[in-house]
């Protein structure tokens, strides 16, 4: 019996639970992904009794001489991993790393670019429910209504009007890659910094699948549990005439004491993607999207810029007569695992929308890939286009169930 079990049964009953709906369920949530035991087990260190304000070498605690070891670890690979000169590891989350960014090189009311919400972009991008839309001026571009896709000469447009401080690209619902070098270029030619937030495609610029914003961007920023598959947490990169100032924007700009035993678990996600299974698998997560992609639409679904381009899909359940709300539960009664998500142009509310929003990372992590992805979509076309069919939901169920139950979860299966 672990110690969870033996002093808090209720709270091992939960987390047990939870195991189970893991390995019984296909996770298609395109952010979501599986942690290794090795990571899990990082996290799950002393080093979360440790107090560690500062950097390695300049701490306002002592007996830091491991936290420094570590983060130094977290750092060094996080460079080498990504090329990049200067590297943050404490941010908690991918807000917060974009909250020390906009602070470290911009002041409140300054006039920043970003794509909007509803149209793929992230929360912190400048919605006016959030900090970002909040504190400064965000201008909102947009995808081409015909393609679906960000048309660079409207944002060069924008641009050249707005004069922004910073131009901030990367999405959390945008299938194709962004135009890295002719970003920079715009950014270049009305003075901004390029900031991209590549949360959602870290794992694949780690693993070669994806072209790098590195070289391109004045920062970039990043969560490090998606594609990456490593711990909770986030991860800023910089050029090192900027290392400083990112820095005081984390500490003591915006946060208090690191979380040490994320930052190590960090280092290893980063030592797990500089390996060479980590670029066949971030290839894989790419093949993976396109073969789903193509028995979509051959199974009569409307995909949002007609495919992908990376690990992610956003398909248009407006064509079916449905809202994404009700194509999410409907999977989810199925044993698939979804998530609603606004549409470009979409005509229904964000809590309702138009779309549905699915990845192949935590899959491709089980060890999925070609044949997978085609029962997938048959499984996906035939529950929606019969979301209220309760034996239809059931049957999938049942199906789900015995065919995930195959596929080992990492940090499960091999803790
Ligand atoms: N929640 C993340 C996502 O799902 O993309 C964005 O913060």
């Amino acid at each position: 019996m672990s110690a969870l079990q033996e002093r808090d049964p209720e709270v091992a009953a939960v987390i047990a639970a939870e195991q189970k709906r893991q390995t019984e369920t296909l996770e298609i949530i395109a952010s979501e992904n599986y942690a290794s035991a090795a990571v899990l087990e990082a996290t799950g260190s002393v080093l979360t009794n440790k107090y560690a304000e500062g950097y390695p070498g300049k701490r306002y605690y002592a007996g830091n001489a491991h936290s420094d070891e570590v983060e130094s670890l977290a750092i060094e690979r996080a460079k080498a991993l990504f090329g990049a000169e200067h590297a943050n590891v404490q941010p908690t989350s991918g807000a917060e790393a974009n909250m020390a960014a906009y602070l470290a090189f911009a002041d409140p009311g300054d006039t920043f670019l970003g794509l909007e919400l509803t149209q793929g972009g992230h929360l912190t991008h400048g919605s006016p429910v959030n900090f970002s839309g909040r504190l400064y001026n965000f201008v909102p571009y947009s995808v081409d209504r015909e393609t679906e896709v960000v048309d660079m000469a409207t944002v060069a447009e924008l641009a050249a009007e707005a004069k922004p401080r910073i131009i901030v690209t990367g999405a959390t619902a945008y299938p194709r890659q962004f135009d890295f070098p002719a970003f920079a270029q715009i950014a270049q030619d009305v003075g901004a910094l390029l900031l991209v937030d590549m949360s959602h495609f870290a794992g694949l610029v780690a693993g070669g699948a994806h072209p790098s914003p590195v070289p391109h961007a004045d920062i970039v920023t990043t969560t490090t549990h998606k594609t990456l598959r490593g711990p909770r947490g986030a991860l800023a990169l910089t050029k090192e005439e900027h290392g400083a100032a990112l820095d005081k924007a984390v500490f003591p700009g915006t946060q208090g004491g690191p979380h040490m035993h994320s930052i190590a678990a960090k280092a290893v996600a980063f030592g797990e993607a500089a390996k060479p299974e980590f670029q066949a698998y971030a290839a894989k997560i790419v093949e993976n999207a396109a073969t789903l992609a193509d028995a979509l639409q051959e199974g009569g679904l409307r995909l949002v810029s007609g495919g992908t381009d990376t690990h992610l899909i956003l398909i248009d359940c407006s064509t079916l007569g449905i809202s994404g709300m009700k194509a999410q539960n409907a999977l989810q009664g199925s044993g698939i695992i979804a998530n609603k998500n606004t549409i470009p142009y979409d005509e229904r509310s964000p809590f309702v929308t138009s779309g549905l929003r699915i990845g192949t990372p935590a899959l491709t992590s089980r060890g999925m890939g070609a044949d997978e992805m085609r029962r997938l979509a048959a499984w996906i076309a035939h529950v929606l286009k019969d979301p209220d069919g309760e034996g239809v939901r059931e049957g999938v169920r049942q199906e789900v169930a015995e065919f995930a139950r195959a596929y080992p979860v990492p940090g499960i299966t091999d803790a």
